[in-house]
């Protein structure tokens, strides 16, 4: 009986915790509205331990992390397929679709309100029409 009630607050304990981590989507895709070639969510705020699901609504796309918090390996997922990825440290994120990276597909996740780092992403030497994008998504930051 002790073991069983022993295991009982382990599980729990263990549900617990997958219950509060949550999982955002967001869609890659060609078009939304007047825009093309996007992340249909270009900010993400996120907690520690949560996710992100990607998903290829649209084919063609992918995700690579371009600048990223300290001690973060790089990651960067298949073209066309869906990808998840659970954030582990705090700070800010800076991602791109690499296809599209000319084209604005570019995406930021900010974990634990965390904004340690956002220099280096501002600074961050991106291309075509990510440098406007990038330059507008840092300004709504905060
Ligand atoms: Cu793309």
């Amino acid at each position: 009986m002790k073991a069983f009630l022993l295991t009982l607050v382990l599980l729990s304990t263990l549900f617990s915790g997958a219950v509060f981590a949550k999982t955002v989507e967001v869609e890659m895709l060609n078009r939304s509205g007047k825009n093309i070639m996007l992340f249909s969510k270009r900010i993400v705020n996120i907690n520690s331990g949560d996710n992100i699901f990607w998903k290829a609504t649209d084919k063609g796309h992918n995700v690579e992390f371009v600048t990223v918090p300290d001690g973060v390996k790089g990651f960067k997922s298949k073209l066309g397929k869906n990808a998840n990825y659970t954030f582990t440290k705090p700070g800010v994120y800076l991602y791109q679709c690499t296809p599209h990276k000319m084209m604005g597909m570019i995406g930021i996740v900010v974990v634990d309100n965390d904004y340690n780092n956002l220099d280096l992403v501002k600074k961050t030497k991106v291309i075509g029409k990510s440098k406007k994008i990038l330059k507008q998504l840092t300004k709504e930051l905060k």
